[in-house]
This record gives structure tokens, sequence and C-alpha cells, in this order.
């Protein structure tokens, strides 16, 4: 199988995870932000990433969306299970992996390049990586005033998932599942920054937990220990 990706792109490592977590042997391609179009495109009729070709015989060509990725692979490698097997938790766990897709996926872009852009711009300094960063906060509207409300929208999420992952390890019922991928991913972005790292520790011990169980490497600005 080959993972066509951005390397940087939390929507990629939520595949990444899944992908490890059911130990599939896979291949990385990473794409160049923009020219990744002329490659996916007539692929999937889409321009996002992840996609991922199975590459193998009676099976489909392209997948795209993390999503349908994880459907994709539930049913191409049934063992270990990324669904839950009482379909009332499983419903629960797809409704909260869409909301961390549609809203706090976002959410997160916009704060982290906010950052990126700003506080955070000695992470990495160079014309390539600021031009990338410019030109992401161009395409998705990022300012002050959209951040602010990106930033407003996570405090809440961070409310909902707090109260889920303290009372139990897992946000629905007693094993890992897709809504427990999709927050391990979508909010890494934001180890980087120091006022979630200080303000939320136990949401970074559940993502390098899960990074750990699915034999992904941490994120930046986690650290293996
Ligand atoms: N819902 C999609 C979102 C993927 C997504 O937003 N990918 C971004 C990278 S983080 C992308 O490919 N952006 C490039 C573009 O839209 O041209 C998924 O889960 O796969």
């Amino acid at each position: 199988m080959l993972l066509l990706q951005f390397s940087t792109s939390h929507y990629c490592r939520k595949a990444r995870l899944a992908l490890g977590y059911k130990q599939i042997n896979y291949k990385s391609e990473n794409l160049t932000p923009g020219l990744h179009v002329l490659r996916v495109k007539p692929l999937t009729g889409l321009k996002t990433l992840p996609v991922l070709l199975p590459e193998l015989e009676g099976q489909p060509q392209a997948i795209a969306d993390s999503t349908q990725i994880f459907k994709y692979l539930e049913s191409y490698q049934p063992e270990p299970s990324l669904f839950l097997p009482d379909y009332k938790q499983q419903t629960e766990a797809w409704m909260l992996e869409d909301w961390l897709d549609e809203s706090i996926g976002t959410a997160t872009r916009f704060v982290y390049y906010q950052f990126r852009a700003g506080e955070g711009k000695q992470i990495d300094s160079s014309l390539a990586s600021q031009i990338i960063i410019s030109v992401v906060r161009q395409q998705y509207g990022i300012d002050k005033a959209s951040v602010e409300l990106a930033a407003s929208r996570l405090a809440t999420g961070l409310e909902e998932l707090s109260i889920r992952w303290q009372k139990s390890e897992y946000l629905v019922g007693n094993k890992l599942s897709v809504a427990d991928i999709a927050a391990a991913a979508l909010l890494s972005p934001l180890a980087l920054i120091p006022q979630y790292r200080q303000g939320y520790p136990w949401l970074f011990q559940r993502i390098r937990q899960i990074h750990q169980q699915c034999s992904e490497p941490l994120p930046p600005g986690l650290s293996e220990k």
C-alpha cells in the first residue's frame, strides 16, 4: 500500500495511526503542497490528502479522505478492529470522529498556522516554510478574527474531550476507536504551542499513549518519554 501525504498534515497523521494500529505494511510518498493536485485530482477527483493507494489486484485504485481510509482498512483487515462491537457505541464514535474532522481539525489548523506565523516563527524560519504558512493562511482565510473563533471552538471541544478521557481511557466504549485516533491526530499540532501544553497536560499524555499504541512516531513537540 502507498499513502500519498503531506508529511506535516494532521489528517495524514490520522491515516498513519490507523495503518499502524492495524500493523499494515505501507510506504508513504510525500507530495509538495500545490503540485499535489496534479497527482491527486486525476486519481480521486479531490484535492485533499491523505489518499491511500492499495496497489493490490481486486482492490480500489485510490481511497480519498481519512474517514474513508478508516472504513477501507477495516474491511481490508478486520483485526485488530478500529470499530466498537456495540452498534450504538460505534455510531457515537462516528459522530465524534466527524465532529473532530469537520470542526476540531480545522480549528486546530487555524490556531496552529497563526502560531507558526507569529510566536512560533522560529520553529522553521526558512523561506520555504514561511511561504507554505502564508499560502495556507490565505487558502483558509486564517486571520486574527477567524483564529479567535477557532480558539473558542477548541476550548469548548477540549471540555468535552476532557470529560470523556478523564472518565475513561477511551472516548467511547472500552477500547480504542475511530474517535480516539481522530482526536489524537487532529489535536497533535497543538503540542508545539506552549499555552496548550501547559493548559491541557492530560491531552498530550493521551496523544502520546495513542501514538505508542499505534506504533507511530510522536508528533513534533512531544518527546519519547
Ligand atoms: N476531510 C479530509 C480533510 C483532509 C485535508 O483537509 N487535507 C489537507 C491537508 S491537512 C489538504 O489536503 N489540503 C490541500 C488542499 O485542500 O488543496 C480528510 O479527512 O481526509
